[in-house]
């Protein structure tokens, strides 16, 4: 897409994206309880990047009023970042008075810097007590999400607007049962829909005690609920055989459609449900789920791009582990990539995502919730003032993604604005602090010290002028 001169409406939001878990560090302070990251950390800590376990955070939990200033200063107005289950609430679901004061503090803190934080509620970090006790396949673990819920509902219900139920809740099944990357390492299509449909009633269930405390006041009455994910645009190669389009709907069905449908419609796509009961998967629906999932309509959408799926028809029906195989990798010959991650950079994807929205779901307001890029050598280069030189990659990357944003929104679609992930260098997941994304450094040597980037300028000139041109 040409560099024209684009820009976005004065009431696009600008902000910063990140996580609980990959930001607060202090994994045992408040009486936090253990979650799966603690547990694998301790486990294999030959897992992570570095050996740089989940105890590392970013520093966050110590240095959030200075880092609320450093957002507002480049022009940005939100910040999402999660509650931990695992600190909010004791080992009994009973609100832990110490790890809630000290969200209560962090909230305050951003309110007095002008920034409004978005709050998730689940960002891939259970309590390993209820992993052990089955993790999402247990309802009682379903039951006890929705307790958490509920409770921090009430307890920051009058301070928070922007909730979220969960992150990407299509990346656990996935990397915990399914793909075997991440502890405990399964390789079970079936359970990992079992485990994603337990995330769905979960997700419901919240949302439902969202509404009814929002109707009891306990709620603010201008606050919304939503759910973030990944979603991934699905392409196959030109001139596709039939083969190749089932492929592609059922990619898009298990990923995407599954949550568009939860989300808007209150229930999961029947025609991806059929075809995973003809190859023998089915899930273990209960009486009353259908009204527990009814309950699943949401305020708006967040939306995570980083890359899209390509996919092709499978060579084999079953792979080794003996699970149903849907579709295979198709290898575009044109991809360019982001060789540190390993993912295809295709910034036209978050347009035909908000055509899709603008077409099937076009009643959902949405935002894109997270996009960036993580690269390895981020440090490789310095300016003469010791800033690390990220333009060449980052602004090219971000202005991309915007223009297709912008031209997104003049043909309808109903995008509010823009989260950066890891505005500020964060922790993520085992592989640590292998690629980094920010604008603004965290230097690892120095405890954390946090420095701007050359790119960071860049950024505060588009979050306030709103304009795409160079700055
Ligand atoms: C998303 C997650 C984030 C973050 C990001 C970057 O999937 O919601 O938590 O980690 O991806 O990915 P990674 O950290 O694996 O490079």
């Amino acid at each position: 897409m040409s560099s024209a001169n684009l820009t976005l409406p004065n009431d696009f939001f600008f902000g910063a994206a990140m996580s609980g878990p990959q930001t607060e560090g202090m994994y045992k302070a408040h009486g936090k309880l253990e979650n799966l990251w603690d547990t694998w950390s301790d486990l294999d800590i030959r897992a992570f990047y570095n050996r740089v376990g989940s105890y590392a955070g970013n520093d966050m939990g110590a240095r959030y009023a200075e880092d609320f200033a450093l957002l507002r200063d480049l022009g940005l107005s939100s910040f999402r970042t999660s509650i931990q289950w695992s600190r909010l609430l004791d080992v009994d679901g009973k609100l832990n008075v110490e790890g809630a004061a000290f969200y209560h503090d962090y909230f305050a803190a951003a309110r007095e810097a002008g920034i409004e934080v978005f709050v998730n509620l689940y960002h891939f970090d259970m309590p390993v007590y209820l992993f052990r006790r089955g993790g999402w396949e247990n309802r009682e673990v379903v039951e006890a999400y929705a307790n958490y819920a509920r409770t921090a509902f009430a307890e920051f219900g009058q301070e928070i607007e922007h909730w979220f139920t969960f992150n990407e809740p299509i990346v656990e099944p996935e990397q915990r049962y399914e793909h075997g990357n991440w502890y405990p390492f399964l390789h079970d299509f079936a359970q990992a829909r079992r485990v994603q449909y337990g995330i769905s009633l979960a997700h419901s269930l919240a949302v439902g005690a969202f509404r009814e405390l929002q109707a009891k006041g306990v709620v603010r009455a201008d606050a919304q609920i939503g759910l973030i994910n990944c979603f991934t645009p699905p392409y196959t190669r030109e001139d596709p055989t039939p083969a190749d389009l089932e492929a592609v709907r059922m990619t898009d069905g298990l990923g995407n459609r599954w949550w568009l449908d939860l989300v808007t419609k209150g229930r999961l796509p029947q025609d991806v449900l059929d075809t995973m009961a003809e190859r023998g998967v089915t899930l273990p629906v209960r009486a009353g789920d259908e009204a527990i999932l009814a309950q699943g309509k949401v305020d708006w959408l967040g939306f995570n791009y980083y890359q899209p799926a390509r996919v092709q028809a499978p060579s084999h029906d079953v792979d080794e582990w003996g699970n149903p195989v849907f579709s295979e990798r198709y290898v575009w010959p044109d991809a360019v990539m982001n060789k540190s991650r390993g993912w295809e950079i295709y910034p036209k994807g978050i347009y035909d995502f908000a055509m899709t929205m603008t077409r099937d779901y076009s009643d959902l307001d949405w935002f894109v919730s997270e996009n960036g890029i993580g690269i390895m050598e981020d440090k490789a280069v310095r300016t003469e003032d010791g800033r690390i030189d990220d333009t060449a990659y980052r602004i090219p990357f971000v202005r991309d993604h915007l223009q297709w944003i912008a031209k997104a929104i003049d043909e309808g679609a109903r995008c509010r604005g823009y989260h950066y992930w890891g505005v500020i260098d964060c922790w993520s997941w085992n592989n640590a602090y292998k690629n980094r994304y920010g604008f603004i450094e965290v230097d690892l040597s120095h405890n954390y010290e946090r420095r701007l980037k050359a790119s960071a300028e860049w950024l505060r000139h588009v979050a306030t002028t709103h304009c795409l041109d160079e700055a």
